[in-house]
């Protein structure tokens, strides 16, 4: 078979019916990929990221997209593991659900990376690295961002919260943090908090309903993510408001187009969450493939970005 595959190759016809080990180079690792979807700015350039990173010779990925659906990541990890790929790495749309799934990679000995989000689950030993954000730490910066913000305005300061997919580690780590700030402060008062799943179109549709059930007495705008602050904008404007003044917001994740809302005055301050980490989990793979010992947490450094500081860092923002 093999020698015939070589005979195939030189004569440049369609290499069909070669399996794949055949066609795989040597020193190559396979990896299958689990992403949760293309719901924001944030996730196309993670998928571009870890696209580009894991690239022939040293790789052959096989991607696989779960529209952000649990059971699609499901199914996606058991043909990874019944097409028996080197390594598992896994971004899980929510927290719980994954040990049945785990515990199958592992008895096929497929080491697991999970990327960006974390996992629930009671044996730490089913998967061997978590690369990705501090999200409670987002969500105290977001906290302190207000804060600071807030500073001689009269209280009550009605505010309003976006959440990402219920049951993801972002939103329930987002949430977890920038409440345990501004609930150091009573003139605090959170007046609404609804899942917009981290999308635009689901943004702007929950802020339209909390605009109308709050009559627009909304002083402040937490979205665990940019895109759905930029959707909520939407809903702000037509609702007659001025989103950034009327409202002031502050979301999570930095991309481009937070960074144009700031320039635009329409949005506050975005807190970094960093989904360029491609090339650094390519490593990580390598290193979990060759069976070296890998750190368990691998954070992604992160910053806090203002209005006043949005003209001058838009032209070197990559994402
Ligand atoms: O903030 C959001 C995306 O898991 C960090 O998912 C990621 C989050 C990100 O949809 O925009």
């Amino acid at each position: 078979m093999k020698n015939a595959c070589v005979l195939l190759a030189m004569l440049a016809i369609v290499l069909a019916g070669c399996s794949r080990d055949e066609g795989k180079q040597a020193g190559q690792v396979t990896v299958g990929f689990s992403q949760v979807g293309a719901e924001s700015e944030w996730r196309t350039a993670n998928t571009a990221s870890v696209k580009s990173a894991l690239v022939a010779p040293g790789f052959d990925l096989k991607f696989s997209d779960a529209q952000q659906k649990q059971e699609n990541q499901i199914k996606a990890l058991r043909s990874f593991i019944a097409q028996r790929v080197d390594v598992i790495a896994f971004s899980p749309v929510v927290e719980s659900g994954w040990e049945p799934v785990l515990r199958e990679a592992k008895a096929a000995g497929i080491p697991v990376v999970l990327t960006d989000r974390a996992v629930k689950v009671s044996d730490a030993s089913l998967y061997a690295s978590l690369i990705g954000s501090d999200f409670i730490e987002e969500g105290r910066k977001a906290g302190r961002w207000l804060l600071q913000d807030s500073t001689g305005k009269p209280g009550p300061i009605r505010v309003v919260e976006l959440q990402g997919t219920v049951g993801s580690a972002p939103a329930i780590d987002r949430m977890k943090g920038f409440h345990e700030v501004i609930d150091t402060d009573p003139r605090f008062k959170l007046v609404r908090s609804q899942s917009g799943d981290f999308t635009r179109a689901k943004g702007k549709e929950v802020m339209e309903a909390f605009l109308k059930a709050e009559g627009g007495h909304i002083d402040v705008l937490f979205a665990h993510n940019d895109d759905m602050a930029i959707g909520a904008i939407q809903a702000i404007e037509e609702a007659g408001l001025t989103p950034g003044k009327d409202i002031r917001i502050v979301s999570i994740d930095g991309v481009r187009g937070a960074f144009e809302a700031m320039k635009a005055g329409k949005l506050n301050a975005t807190i970094e969450c960093n989904p360029l980490f491609g090339a650094q989990l390519a490593q990580l793979i390598r290193d979990v493939h060759a069976g070296k010992p890998v750190p368990k947490r691998i954070v992604v450094e992160e910053g806090v970005f203002t209005q006043d500081q949005a003209a001058a860092a838009l032209p070197g923002r990559k994402y």
